[in-house]
């Protein structure tokens, strides 16, 4: 896939200076140790607890495999209460784990799950709930965890979107009983592929990294069907750089989203998400969403606009999970049970949204939704 000159993606890879990245190539070639828990592996998931404000860490080698892990080091069975607005991952995770997802309804404040619903949604099989912080924003970790725990139920966050963002100066990835993130091309924090796992102490670290290389404890112990997700050094290496420039990069898609907001605001039919005063965002996603009637305009005309005039945005999350083909049938999938959901997953699109955005491309992005 070749990007035309002069089109405007949704996004765009953060990427190290090649010649800093040569430089530590050259360490990795030196060492001969290429991956396998090596010295960059170490020293970025050193870097990365520091950065993130979390105790232990374990690297992947993308966003998806850490759900999977996830599911399998809490054993969980039966059903997984989810949401459906989501990207597919977090819902083949829990299939993949032979588990059942079970969808309940967002809240539009933030397209997280909608507390709310959870407990309709319980049934003696439930052992776990699944939540994601959608385009990083946070969902309600105070009562999504008191409902956790008056039915005994674990919690694990898809937080594949919210890598930086903290609540009242506190990491989101401290929320429930394991956390996962995506560090792939398209997040704020890439390493090309990759990925990560976030929890609370040195045992359970232990464990998920022993399942990450096969269950291996040892030259000849495996201590369960692990499977093979190890991030390589050279992605360690590559991330080990882009940290140092992800503080830059976030507050340049602050700045596009301080202007996507300020001449948005009056436009009849686009509606923003709102942001909470005490949330550290990371931008990771700029999410508009289009009421055809008032705007005079469907989403998807404007979509189609927004190509002819080489932007490319994105409709995530649509169409929602619940409504694709290996998961339609599920009693949970029906619309009269996501309603709001729906409603979203029909009205959205994600504008651009990275870090070399120019001033002139975000005009001429919102020139063409004013009209
Ligand atoms: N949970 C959630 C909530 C997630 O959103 C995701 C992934 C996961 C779990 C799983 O994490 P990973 O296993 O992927 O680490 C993208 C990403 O592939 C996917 O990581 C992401 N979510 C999802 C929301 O979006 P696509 O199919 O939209 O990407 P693609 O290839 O169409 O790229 C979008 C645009 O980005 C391109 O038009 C241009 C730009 N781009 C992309 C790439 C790959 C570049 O400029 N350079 C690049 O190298 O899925």
């Amino acid at each position: 896939m070749v990007i035309k000159k002069d089109t405007i993606t949704v996004t765009s890879p953060l990427l190290p200076d090649l010649d800093a990245f040569h430089a530590l190539l050259k360490e990795v070639w030196d060492s001969k140790w290429i991956t396998n828990n090596g010295s960059f592996h170490k020293r970025l998931e050193e870097a990365l607890c520091a950065y993130l404000k979390v105790p232990y860490i374990s690297l992947f080698t993308n966003g998806t495999l850490p759900l999977l892990t996830a599911l399998q080091a809490l054993r969980i069975t039966g059903e997984v209460i989810t949401t459906p607005y989501s990207f597919v991952a977090t819902t083949h995770a829990i299939w993949w784990n032979g588990c059942k997802p079970v969808f309940v309804d967002i809240d539009p404040a933030n397209c997280g799950m909608d507390p709310d619903k959870i407990e309709a949604a319980i049934t003696p099989r439930t052992t776990a709930i699944m939540p994601v912080h959608c385009y990083g924003k946070p969902c309600d970790i105070e009562r999504i965890q008191a409902i956790a725990e008056r039915y005994g139920l674990k919690v694990i966050y898809d937080a594949a979107h919210a890598f930086g963002v903290e609540v009242k100066g506190k990491s989101i990835l401290e929320a429930g009983d394991l956390s996962t993130l995506s560090f792939h091309a398209t997040k704020v924090y890439n390493t090309v592929e990759g990925g990560a796992m976030v929890m609370h102490d040195a045992e359970t670290k232990k464990r998920i990294d022993y399942l990450k290389n096969f269950g291996f404890a040892g030259e000849t112990t495996v201590i369960g069907p692990g499977i093979n997700s190890k991030m390589d050094e050279v992605r360690a290496a590559y991330g080990l750089l882009n940290l140092r420039q992800v503080d830059a990069a976030i507050d340049a898609r602050r700045q596009v989203a301080i202007r996507y907001r300020e001449a948005l605001r009056d436009v009849p039919g686009i509606r923003c998400l709102d942001e909470q005063p005490d949330v550290r965002y990371n931008y990771s996603y700029f999410p508009i969403f289009v009421d055809d009637a008032e705007y005079g305009m469907t989403r998807d005309a404007l979509y189609e606009k927004l190509k002819a005039n080489n932007i490319f945005g994105r409709r995530y999350f649509y169409p929602l999970i619940s409504t694709l083909n290996p998961y339609k049938e599920y009693s949970s999938a029906t619309l009269s049970n996501l309603p709001i959901a729906t409603k979203m997953a029909d009205q959205v699109l994600c504008l651009p949204m990275h870090h070399e955005l120019t001033e002139t491309e975000v005009e001429s992005i919102i020139n063409c939704i004013q009209r």
